[in-house]
């Protein structure tokens, strides 16, 4: 789809004309753009962002959490005598006020927010020491929420990480095979099911209240931290859709299963693919570290399972997405979705193994 993207820029409330706006990132989501403007003489970039509205249905109560949630920061960083347009995602609001703007003519909602300058979101971990700082990004910003009045919160994406309605979504998608795509998976749906017991544990604990509920970040893959260029340390953490309640073994659980992975999300060659001890004790260091005394016992118990438990979701996910006709995950290629739930698969298998050691570091940090 073409864009009028000079119109649409120009709807929000920053000085300058707009010069390129070029896809950008490799978030599965949405669509990303980086926009460089001219403001008098000086490029300036942002980014601009097309809303999901497939799967965000209510863009004004997405757009309201996130403001809320930007706001709140911004002013937390502010107190600290941090630099908010840095280490916050920042919205620039549109000329009337809004968080984001609907385009008449190709009905997209796009939002803009400031460009995190000098920083990266890698892809990969290149470096330990990068893990360790998404792990200190991800623990300093639950303890950051921990002050913020969780009742603002609209729950845009409800049950997100509710394994058991997860669950209930794959063996509808199972029963209905809309494109015959079974009978190629048969192994990995009998991994899926084989495996259904994991799915009530922590949706039982929370539920019952032997568990907290706190306000989560619920996708914090490494790409959804700014890290500085330079120095290696973190920045900020973005990619704010789905922050709502849920419980902090989601959010370590989720880092584990994309950073410790040696291999791609997608990598055909399953060779490539193990799951990283090594890695793992350097986010638990790092999380566990900035969490200090706010971790309960049963949360402790269960960050290790939960790194399972994430994977075993996602895996879940990637393989019904597939089954549904690839419709939920951007792909870039055919069987990019088999690939994802396969590598997912594999890192289960060696977790598994590795449980009760996973479970010693936690206990050591
Ligand atoms: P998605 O929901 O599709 O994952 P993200 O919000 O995570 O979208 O954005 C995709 C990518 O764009 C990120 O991984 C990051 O590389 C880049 N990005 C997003 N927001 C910013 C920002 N404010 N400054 C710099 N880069 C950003
Ligand atoms: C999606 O938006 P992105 O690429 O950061 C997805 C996550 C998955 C992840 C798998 C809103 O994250 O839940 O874990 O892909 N986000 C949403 O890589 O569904
Ligand atoms: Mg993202």
């Amino acid at each position: 789809m073409a864009y009028d993207f000079k119109k649409i820029v120009g709807r929000f409330a920053l000085e300058g004309e707009l010069v390129s706006c070029e896809r950008y990132g490799e978030g599965h989501i949405n669509e990303t753009y980086l926009a460089v403007v001219n403001d008098r003489g000086a490029e300036v970039k942002y980014i601009l962002q097309r809303i999901n509205t497939n799967l965000f249905k209510e863009p004004d109560k997405l757009m309201n959490n996130i403001r809320l949630v930007t706001e709140f920061s911004r002013e937390k960083i502010k107190e600290r005598g941090g630099n908010p347009d840095r280490e916050s995602l920042s919205l620039v609001y549109a000329k009337d006020g809004a968080p984001y703007i609907r385009d008449e003519e190709s009905g997209g909602c796009f939002r803009v927010y400031k460009f995190i300058t000098d920083a990266i979101a890698y892809q990969t971990v290149e470096k330990p020491e990068h893990f360790y700082q998404s792990a200190v990004a991800f623990g300093d910003f639950a303890n950051l929420l921990a002050q913020f009045d969780a009742t603002q919160l609209y729950e845009v994406l409800p049950g997100f990480h509710d394994t058991v309605k997860r669950m209930g979504d794959f063996e509808r998608s199972l029963a209905a095979d809309k494109f015959g795509r079974a009978k190629d998976v048969k192994k990995e749906i009998d991994f899926v099911l084989a495996r259904k017991e994991y799915c009530g544990k922590i949706v039982s604990l929370l539920a019952s209240g032997k568990m907290p509920t706190k306000v989560t970040h619920n996708d914090t893959k490494l790409n959804n931290v700014m890290l500085d260029a330079k120095t290696g340390k973190y920045v900020a953490v973005i990619d704010l859709d789905t922050i709502m309640p849920g419980s902090i073994c989601y959010d370590f659980g989720d880092s584990i299963r994309f950073g410790c992975n040696t291999g791609a999300e997608d990598e055909p060659d399953l060779d490539k693919v193990h799951f990283d001890i090594g890695l793992f004790e350097t986010y638990a260091k790092g999380y566990l570290g900035a969490l200090g005394k706010s971790v309960t016992p049963a949360e402790k118990e269960n960050l290790a399972f939960g790194a399972i438990l994430m994977t075993y979701e996602c895996g879940m996910r990637f393989l019904a997405d597939y089954l549904d006709g690839d419709v939920y995950f951007r792909t870039h290629r055919a069987g990019q979705n088999v690939d994802r739930c396969r590598t997912q698969f594999r890192l289960i298998e060696e977790m598994e193994k590795k449980l009760s050691e996973m479970n010693a570091i936690i206990e050591r940090n």
